[in-house]
């Protein structure tokens, strides 16, 4: 069976690319996708790949993901640092998950540096620019594929 993962993006992400090039770079969430479908298609995997600025939504994706995903990436922005709601909806989701950052949250303000979603995290990735959405989906690849 082919493995369909889950990418999740959380608020503000959809103007990636648009402002603050020196801490995210210049590539919009389209970059990202297209490199993701790019590695999906050679390792003959499906992906879902998502943004939303609604709190419910991500949440809804979540759940669904349980029925249909094999793992889920999830960078979930600011709501890492503030959603107890996505960190429960995570909880009940029993396969791989991995966390991604573009910017090392541990290098800027204290408010950033905790993550809810960390708690349920499989693996962590923060502050190789939006390369950590191709060393996330590599690595999801090879746990899926274990
Ligand atoms: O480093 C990350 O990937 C973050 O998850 C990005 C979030 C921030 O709140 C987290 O602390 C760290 C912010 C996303 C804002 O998106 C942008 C929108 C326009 C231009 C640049 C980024």
């Amino acid at each position: 069976m082919i493995s369909l993962i889950y990418i999740i993006n959380g608020p503000n992400l959809n103007l990636l690319g648009q402002r603050e090039p020196k801490i995210y770079g210049s590539n919009t969430l389209k970059d990202v996708e297209d490199i993701c479908i790019k590695i999906a298609n050679k390792a003959n995997i499906k992906i879902n790949f998502l943004q939303s600025n609604a709190e419910h939504e991500i949440i809804n994706w979540i759940h669904s993901a349980r029925e249909e995903a094999s793992g889920i990436i999830i960078n979930p922005a600011a709501y890492s640092h503030t959603s107890i709601a996505i960190l429960d909806a995570l909880t009940l989701f029993d396969k791989p998950i991995i966390e991604v950052h573009i910017s090392n949250i541990h290098k800027r303000e204290v408010f950033r540096h905790n993550s809810y979603v960390s708690q349920k995290s499989t693996a962590v990735i923060a502050g190789f620019g939006i390369d950590g959405y191709k060393i996330a989906l590599e690595k999801m690849i090879d746990l899926c594929s274990k």
